[in-house]
């Protein structure tokens, strides 16, 4: 039987990764206060998550051999799942400045601590780089060293293709609710949420187990993508109904005129006076006008209407799991763990 690992087990990997990165720079005879930083960065970025996205390497690892892993191969595994948290570190230090955000993981962005400013740019420059100097310390002797490589670049362009959408579907200055769609919505969450979150992580283990192929990639693909559609609409959902207290974040979709999920729900079913409240306060840097923004949404029920998507999306992504063959070499448990990690979540 497989096992499940636990954010305990997965943590104690990190200092180990940690030190390979600091010994890493330390070669270029850094200032002492250059490799503190880099430290502190690593520290404050990367941990202190829920480590989904990491912990599922070795999950689907384990569920794809059917058995536990051993100490060497969840090591392994757990340094690819590592690797993924350190991408998402990169994309949440640059997401939070673009955004305008003001806490992460219950705490300020990385940004706005004190002393960091601007130079968190070139941090999260330096957290997409960590990714590749434990790739190569780890893997450049496995058979799939290359596929990793590319896997990471391509997932790495697929999720900035989301973002550049992501803002452009959001300018800071016109509010034009015709912009919005979605389609348009579909296509940004695929690309900047759904490829890092959900088909990374499965791919790394197909990849690390030697036993990926074009064909069982391409069926991970076909689930992963509609469960992180799902897991956005989550996202966008919780950062209006959601607690700062559960997310760890404040929200900041409505004052950041974001194509989110709800203002799209929204324009399907509002009235035209219901709409020139939306085009009065959307999308502006307002409390106010946000509160009023607010206050339509729960006029719309939109909560109501979130919960009977999740239950539509959750029965369709079931199905897709119900019909996978697993002669491919696919596990349906490793689309069921991740399904029930994510369904009806608060945080
Ligand atoms: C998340 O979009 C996407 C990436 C690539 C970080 P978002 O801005 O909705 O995320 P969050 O709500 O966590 O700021
Ligand atoms: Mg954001
Ligand atoms: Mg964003
Ligand atoms: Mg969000």
């Amino acid at each position: 039987m497989a096992k499940q690992t636990n954010l305990k087990e997965f943590e104690a990997v990190f200092p180990k990764l940690e030190k390979v990165l600091l010994e890493h720079a330390e070669q270029y005879k850094l200032p002492k206060q250059v490799v503190d930083w880099y430290k502190k960065s690593l520290e404050v970025n990367t941990l202190g998550g829920k480590c989904n996205r990491g912990m599922s390497v070795p999950d689907s690892a384990s569920l794809l051999l059917g058995r536990p892993l051993t100490e060497d191969e969840y090591f392994r595994a757990a340094t690819l799942g590592w690797m993924t948290e350190l991408l998402q570190a990169f994309f949440l230090v640059s997401d939070d400045i673009m955004d305008g955000s003001i806490t992460r993981r219950g705490k300020p962005c990385w940004y706005r601590h004190e002393g960091v400013g601007m130079i968190a740019i070139n941090d999260a420059f330096m957290l997409e780089s960590a990714i590749y100097t434990l790739l190569k310390k780890f893997f450049r002797s496995h058979p799939r060293y290359v596929d990793l490589l590319e896997l990471f670049h391509e997932v790495t362009f697929q999720t900035e293709i989301g973002q550049l959408c992501d803002l452009l579907t959001a300018p800071e200055d016109v509010v034009n609710l015709d912009n919005f769609s979605m389609e348009k919505y579909r296509f940004i969450v695929i690309y900047k949420t759904a490829y890092y979150s959900f088909y990374l992580p499965v791919a790394l283990a197909l990849y690390l187990l030697d036993i990926a192929t074009p064909g069982n990639l391409k069926q991970a693909e076909d689930i992963l993508i509609p469960l992180g559609e799902y897991f956005q609409v989550q996202d966008d959902y919780l950062d209006n109904f959601g607690l700062p207290e559960h997310i760890g974040k404040i929200g900041t979709d409505i004052q950041d005129n974001k194509c989110s999920w709800l203002v799209n729900q929204a324009l399907a079913i509002v009235t035209p006076e219901q709409r020139r409240v939306l085009e009065e306060n959307y999308g502006r840097k307002d409390k106010t006008k946000e509160a009023a923004v607010k206050k339509l949404y729960d006029e719309l029920k939109l909560e109501q209407r979130y919960k009977e998507y999740e239950e539509k999306a959750v029965g369709d992504i079931r199905g897709l799991i119900d019909k996978i063959d697993e002669s491919q070499g696919l596990r349906k448990g490793v689309f069921e763990a991740f399904l029930a990690k994510i369904y009806k979540r608060s945080k």
